[in-house]
């Protein structure tokens, strides 16, 4: 198989780019990662060099390049059929595929008031106050996924359809701003925020945020949805 490269923003900003990270460790496929930071003079222009977007994250496979976190995700789970990384059940697929369209599509105020940025707590800064109601239809989507589909896994396993699938990683970046910015939920959220924290390759993003030189002042009004 041609070797895979994923092209990346900062880890500690870039939350579209965790997304088909994660989705990659998951297949246990070896991989070469490029992290191009952010908010730099020169992001737009190393970004050009690879991406036709102009955004982050992008993955090359061969001469296959893919861009978009979503249709990453969906690339690996072509590539990667053994990853799971989508459910077998048809309606728990189903489903999986619609809260992950909407993550990527939606949630605009949540992006835009709660900018993820790992290795910093700001529970005082917390404008979660002003998307209360998105918080709670976030939570809506991860009892019914639990419920429904995840609490039914054979091997137990704790994300929302059991085994870790693209909808995890899709919503992964809104777990690390759940905890950053102090949000409070109900038992079973909690229990799948800490499964998805701990989880080996989100401790690994996360350690690897906390080493990144290139940190920009934080300032939660000017912060652009990353
Ligand atoms: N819809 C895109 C969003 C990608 C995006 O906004 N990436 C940001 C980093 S998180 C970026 O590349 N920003 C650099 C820029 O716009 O110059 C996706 O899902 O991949």
């Amino acid at each position: 198989m041609n070797e895979i490269t994923l092209y990346i923003g900062s880890k500690n900003y870039s939350s579209w780019s965790l997304r088909p990270w994660l989705s990659l460790k998951a297949t246990g496929a070896a991989f070469s990662e490029v992290v191009i930071p952010l908010y730099q003079q020169d992001t737009k222009t190393n970004i050009l060099i690879h991406s036709p977007s102009g955004k982050v994250p992008v993955l090359a496979h061969g001469d296959i390049l893919v861009w978009e976190s979503l249709a990453i995700c969906e690339y690996l789970a072509e590539i990667f059929p053994k990853a799971g990384l989508w459910p077998a059940d048809i309606a728990a697929r189903a489903y999986a595929r619609a809260i992950a369209a909407e993550m990527h599509a939606g949630f605009a105020r949540l992006r835009e008031n709660m900018p993820m940025d790992i290795i910093r707590d700001h529970p005082a800064l917390s404008r979660a106050h002003l998307v209360k109601d998105e918080i709670a239809h976030v939570a809506d989507i991860w009892r019914t996924a639990r419920t429904r589909f995840g609490a039914k896994d054979k091997d137990g396993q704790p994300f929302l359809f059991g085994r870790f699938s693209n909808a995890d990683a899709m919503f992964a970046p809104v777990v690390m701003r759940f905890f950053t910015y102090g949000v409070v939920l109900d038992d079973l959220c909690n229990d799948y925020m800490h499964a998805i924290r701990d989880w080996a390759p989100m401790q690994e993003w996360r350690a690897a945020a906390t080493q990144e030189t290139m940190v920009k002042e934080f300032d939660i009004l000017r912060q652009p949805a990353c």
